[in-house]
C-alpha cells in the first residue's frame, strides 16, 4: 500500500506545473445539488445556462465525490483533508454547535493563506462556531477566521436552523444590544410561538420536522428569540452571499485570492427571490436551481469583467446528493415531472448508493485546463493536498491524513484519478475502479420521510458501475474475490489513515 502511494505520487509529479502557480481559486460549493440537477449533467437544457457555460469552458467530471451524503461531514472533509468518519461529532450539526475544526490546524484555507493568498468564506458554514456556550451578542470566535479565512460572511448552520442571522467576521450583522439574540436547541423559549403550536403563523408548512421557531413565517429547527433587525430574509439570501463574493473578487488584482462560496441554494427552505419564481416549471426546488445558476453567472461575470478569467480556477461542486422532500411542503415532489435529480444514479442525500456522494464537479481554468469531460475518480477530500502542490507548498500536511495530491486529475492531465475511495452516509461504502461495495448493515432500506433509498441491506452488496451505474443488480455472489478485496480496502482505510 505504501509502495502504491509512492508510485502514484511520483506519477503525479510528472505532471507538475513547471513552477508553482498562484492562480486565484474560486470554489463554489452548492448545497444538496444532485448529479442530474444541472443541464450539463442531463437536466433539461436552459435550466442552468451559466453552469453549463462553465462546463463547456472547463473540465466536467463524471465520477467526482463529496466525502459524505450530508453537509457537515462533507465540509469537514473538504476543508481538513481528513475523512469525517474518523472523528466523533462530524454529523449534521445544530446551529449552536461549537467549531469542530481545531483552530491552528491546516485547512484548505490555510494552504492558500500560507501561500500569500487573500481568503474568504461566504455562505453556509455548518461546521460550528465558538467553543461551547456561545453568546450570539458578543464576539463570535473561534470560527472561519481561526481556521484560515481572512474574512467571512456566513450563516452559522443551515437555512432551516436557527440562528437565522448572518455572521460577518466575529459579529452578528445588525445585532442590537437592546434586542439580544437567544438560541436554544434543548427546549422551547417561553412566550415564543412555534410551528407546532401555531401553524396558523406559517407561510410554508413543514412535511416533517421544522416545527420549532418561526422566523419570517417559516418553521425552523431549534428555538430563537430576539435579533429582530438581524434576521435574514430568505428570499434575499442568495443575493446577500453573491454580493459578498463578487465584491471580494472585484477587489481583484495584486495578491491572489481564494474564495470559498458555499451557497444556501438549493437546500430547504427553498425560497428563492421572487424574480426566479416559476422560472423552472418545477416549483421552488427547480427555481432554487435557477437562482443558484444566477449566482454562478454573477461570479463568472465578476471574474471576467475584472480581467481575471485566465488567472482564476473556478471549481463548482456540491456537498451531497439531492433530496426532493427534505421537510417542507414546497411542491418539490408534485412538480418534479421527469427531472431526475440524481441523474442515472440510485439514492441521493443520506444514501450510500452513488446518488449520495456523486456530485457535479467542474473545473475551469482557461488556457490551462482543456475543456472536456473526465471520467477520473476524484474526491473533495483531495483538494487540500492537490491545491497545496498547486501553490508550491513544501512538505506534506500531516493532519490532512486522507488527502492525496490528484492535481493532475483535476487539471485533466491524469484520466484515472483515485484507485479507491470511501463513501459515507452514516455507514461507509467503498469504491475501487468500476466496483462499488456496501457492507451488510441494519437499518431501514428506505428513509420514509424523504423517500431516500439508504443502501442498507442485511447482505453484502457489490455493483459493477460500468455495466450498471444505477446499482440495480447486486453481483456480490458472482464475485466473492472482489467483495473480499473491497472489504479489506475498507478495513485498511479504517485502520490506516491515508490508505484509501
Ligand atoms: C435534517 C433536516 C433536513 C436538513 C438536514 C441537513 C429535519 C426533519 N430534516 O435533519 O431538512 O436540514 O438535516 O441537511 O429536520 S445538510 O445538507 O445541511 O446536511
Ligand atoms: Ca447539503
Amino acid at each position: 500500500m505504501f509502495v502504491r502511494a509512492l508510485v502514484s505520487l511520483s506519477l503525479a509529479s510528472l505532471t507538475l506545473p513547471a513552477a508553482a502557480a498562484t492562480p486565484n481559486v474560486v470554489l463554489i460549493y452548492a448545497d444538496d445539488l444532485g448529479y442530474g440537477d444541472a443541464g450539463c449533467y442531463g437536466a433539461r437544457p436552459g435550466l442552468t445556462p451559466n453552469i453549463d457555460r462553465l462546463a463547456s469552458q472547463g473540465l466536467r467530471f463524471t465520477d467526482a465525490h463529496a466525502t459524505s451524503a450530508t453537509c457537515t461531514p462533507s465540509r469537514y472533509g473538504l476543508l481538513t483533508g481528513e475523512y469525517p468518519w474518523r472523528r466523533e461529532g462530524t454529523g449534521v450539526l445544530p446551529g449552536d454547535a461549537k467549531l469542530i475544526i481545531e483552530p491552528g490546524r491546516a485547512t484548505l484555507a490555510t494552504v492558500f493563506r500560507d501561500a500569500g493568498y487573500r481568503t474568504m468564506a461566504a455562505g453556509k458554514w455548518h461546521l460550528g462556531l465558538g467553543s461551547g456556550d456561545l453568546d450570539w451578542n458578543g464576539r463570535i470566535a473561534p470560527g472561519p477566521l481561526e481556521v484560515g479565512f481572512d474574512a467571512c460572511f456566513i450563516m452559522a448552520a443551515t437555512g432551516d436552523r436557527v440562528p437565522c442571522v448572518y455572521v460577518k467576521d466575529h459579529e452578528v450583522v445588525g445585532r442590537d444590544p437592546a434586542d439580544p439574540i437567544v438560541v436554544r436547541y434543548d427546549a422551547p423559549i417561553p412566550g415564543e410561538p412555534t410551528g407546532r403550536a401555531n401553524p396558523e403563523l406559517l407561510r410554508l408548512r413543514p412535511s416533517h420536522g421544522h416545527d420549532m421557531a418561526i422566523v419570517d413565517g417559516v418553521g425552523r429547527i431549534g428555538h430563537m428569540k430576539g435579533g429582530a433587525k438581524a434576521r435574514w430574509k430568505d428570499e434575499a439570501m442568495a443575493e446577500a452571499f453573491t454580493a459578498q463574493a463578487t465584491e471580494f473578487i472585484r477587489r481583484g488584482r495584486g495578491r491572489p485570492f481564494f474564495l470559498y462560496l458555499a451557497t444556501h441554494d438549493i437546500h430547504v427552505p427553498r425560497l428563492p427571490a421572487p424574480r426566479f419564481l416559476g422560472k423552472s416549471g418545477m416549483g421552488p426546488r427547480g427555481d432554487a436551481i435557477v437562482e443558484l445558476d444566477w449566482t454562478v453567472g454573477e461570479v463568472l461575470r465578476a471574474i471576467d469583467e475584472s480581467g481575471l478569467a485566465a488567472d482564476t480556477i473556478v471549481l463548482f461542486t456540491s456537498d451531497n446528493g439531492p433530496v426532493v422532500d427534505d421537510g417542507y411542503r414546497d411542491q418539490a415532489v408534485e412538480k418534479l415531472g421527469d427531472h431526475r435529480p440524481a441523474g442515472p444514479f440510485r439514492g441521493g442525500k443520506y444514501s450510500r448508493f452513488e446518488g449520495g456522494t456523486r456530485v457535479p464537479f467542474v473545473v475551469r481554468w482557461p488556457g490551462r485546463v482543456r475543456p472536456g469531460t473526465s471520467r477520473a475518480l476524484v474526491s473533495q477530500i483531495d483538494l487540500v493536498a492537490s491545491f497545496a502542490r498547486l501553490v508550491g507548498r513544501a512538505g506534506p500536511i500531516t493532519t490532512a491524513v486522507d488527502s492525496r495530491d490528484h492535481l493532475g486529475a483535476l487539471l485533466g492531465e491524469d484520466a484515472k484519478g483515485r484507485e479507491t475511495l470511501v463513501e459515507q452516509a452514516g455507514g461507509l461504502a467503498a469504491r475501487r475502479g468500476r466496483w462499488k461495495f456496501i457492507p451488510p448493515s441494519k437499518g431501514p432500506k428506505v428513509q420514509a420521510n424523504t423517500a431516500t433509498e439508504t443502501g442498507n441491506d442485511p447482505g453484502p452488496q457489490l455493483y459493477d458501475l460500468e455495466a450498471d451505474p444505477g446499482e440495480t443488480r447486486n453481483v456480490a455472489a458472482d464475485h466473492p474475490d472482489v467483495v473480499d478485496r473491497l472489504r479489506r480496502d475498507l478495513a485498511e482505510a479504517r485502520a490506516v489513515p491515508g490508505s484509501m
